[in-house]
């Protein structure tokens, strides 16, 4: 990996981000900006607190919990505990689709369940409408499982959604109810509610149906939400392989999945950052392997298949793996070929969630352009460092907040996929089980990596880096694009997507290249660039002073 010579020195970057900051915030943020090495990763500071007064882009526990890794399922009705705007803001709008069976199958992704808590409910208690609402919801659809999500106010006045959820399984009989301990405040992000859901989900679904279905290769595709329909696209090269797709956590999963998905062979891990709890606690309980994969680009798609094929070690489905991989690349390549003169040599910066940051500069990398700077809002040191810093990681009183369940093996269950020689041989083979190398291996040195970036560094860095295209999400993209800088949604994916498999990947270098080639950025005039606004343009950190 070349470094970047004609980019600006990144430790005076560095500088200036933090520059306007009281002294202590400087100190603070400057631990949470590091210029990567890739041949000695520096440590980044992430996964604390946000300094209060800053911008961020986190996002709460509740989001993580329901919006995030629970939202995507398609038979549970996922009913919201708390004011009626919690759940305005978790409908819909991370786009991750459903497709039932038939028509007639379940499908309760376009409804809006909440318990809509009024000011009477925070004086007296919730609990006797939250039954009422499960009761209600039971009543009018039947579901198999009923999911319980606690708001902020929920923990507040101290309702308990699990003894009403327990209360509720018993009295209805034939619905599985359980509850979550998910409000915003539970965490410093997002992150604690995907830790928060995955514990859920592994204590009241994962092992309760032991039936052991048709297949030969059989995994669970683990961190895929299917937004803008990327699922469909893997399912869609998964069937062309011939792997089975037992389960999927959770973009367009059923209860009888999940519930299944203990009896696959594999598990392969997308978004690391939101399900890994998953991939660790199935593997002690019921000795399945997880292996890291990306489905972002094509060359990743590929390499991820060849992975697959490896662990299952079968020669038949290698060569069906590299007979999909042929017949599908030659459409990447010709419009790869078409488009890459127009977009090499651009740059980038990705400012993401927790695992996209990271995953999509494959897709920019096979455009030829070049990821000036990126980071997680909520990712924790291994996403960006390697799982090797784990023992390392120091645990505050906010990671201690959250549940670690004590899984054992399962004294039935629990058969290990593969003999402790077969993993060595594997690992032999340079296959990574049970382990993700992160984002900063893959990043040229000298680029920046920045962790829970603020608003104000991220106009900063726009400033002084000028990219061809900032990605991010919906609280940033207008404000970058009046800088004139294009602004691609890589939460939502605006109004576009699939982005995975190969199929995706050509939608992405199109999207892209609309978006970094259109004129109209030409157009408009950054605050700093307009004329006559002399010294006083400069943007400028507000916060209270003592
Ligand atoms: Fe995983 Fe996600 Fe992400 Fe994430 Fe998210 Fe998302 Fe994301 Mo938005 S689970 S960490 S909490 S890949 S909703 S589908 S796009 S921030 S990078």
């Amino acid at each position: 990996m070349e470094a970047m010579k004609q980019y600006p020195d990144p430790s005076r970057i560095r500088e200036e981000l933090v520059q306007k900051y009281p002294a202590k915030v400087a100190k603070k943020r400057t631990k949470s900006i590091v210029i990567n090495d890739p041949e000695s990763i520096p440590e980044v500071q992430a996964n604390v607190r946000t300094v209060p007064g800053i911008i961020t882009q986190r996002g709460c526990s509740y989001a993580g919990c329901k919006g995030v890794v629970l939202g995507p399922t398609r038979d549970i009705v996922n009913i919201v505990h708390g004011p009626i705007g919690c759940s305005f803001y978790a409908w819909l709008t991370r786009r991750n689709q459903t497709r039932p069976e038939t028509p007639e199958h379940e499908n309760y992704i376009t409804y809006c369940f909440s318990t809509d808590m009024q000011e009477e409910n925070v004086v007296f208690g919730g609990e006797k409408k939250l039954k009422q609402a499960i009761q209600e919801a039971y009543d009018l659809f039947h579901p198999k499982s009923i999911a319980i999500f606690s708001t902020c106010p929920v923990g507040l006045i101290g309702d308990d959604v699990h003894a009403a959820s327990k209360e509720m399984r018993e009295k209805l009989g034939d619905c599985n109810v359980f509850g979550f301990s998910c409000e915003g405040y539970r965490g410093v992000s997002q992150s604690a509610g995907h830790h928060i859901a995955n514990n859920g989900v592994f204590k009241h679904m994962v092992g309760r149906n032991n039936e052991v279905k048709e297949g030969k290769f059989k995994l669970n595709l683990l961190g895929e939400y299917n937004i803008g329909g990327d699922a469909f696209e893997i399912e869609r090269i998964f069937e062309k392989c011939g792997i089975t797709l037992v389960a999927s956590f959770s973009g367009n999963s059923t209860v009888g999945q999940l519930e299944n998905s203990h009896t696959a062979d594999l598990n392969v891990i997308m978004c690391h950052r939101s399900i890994n709890y998953m991939g660790e606690m199935m593997e002690t309980k019921y000795g399945i392997p997880w292996m890291k994969v990306n489905f972002v680009g094509a060359e990743s798609t590929a390499k991820s298949l060849r992975k697959i094929a490896e662990y299952f070690d079968d020669a038949e489905l290698k060569a069906r793996v590299e007979e999909v991989i042929a017949e599908e690349m030659p459409k990447v390549k010709a419009i790869i070929d078409e488009i890459r003169p127009r977009t090499e040599g651009k740059t980038a910066m990705l400012f993401v969630g927790g695992s996209r940051a990271h995953h999509y500069q494959d897709l920019f990398t096979e455009l030829g352009m070049t990821t000036v700077a990126a980071g997680y809002e909520f990712a924790h040191r291994d996403d960006y460092e390697g799982r090797h810093v784990l023992p390392n990681i120091k645990i505050d009183a906010d990671s201690k907040n959250i549940e670690e369940l004590k899984v054992t093996a399962d004294p039935e269950l629990y058969q290990p996929r593969k003999t402790e020689a077969e993993l060595e041989a594997l690992k032999e083979k340079g296959l990574e089980i049970n382990g993700y190398e992160g984002m900063m291996k893959q990043m040229m040195k000298k680029s920046l990596v920045i962790d829970d970036v603020s608003h104000y560094e991220s106009e900063k860095l726009i400033e002084i880096y000028k990219p061809d295209i900032f990605c991010a999400g919906i609280k940033e993209k207008y404000v970058v694009q009046k800088m004139g800088v294009p602004l691609k949604q890589l939460h939502s994916y605006d109004y576009g997507g699939p982005y995975t498999g190969f199929v995706g990947a050509t939608n992405f270098y199109r999207d892209i290249d609309r978006m970094v080639n259109n004129p109209v950025w030409k157009l408009i005039k950054a605050p700093w660039e307009k004329a006559g606004n002399g010294k006083g343009t400069e943007l400028e950190a507000a916060y209270v002073t003592q």
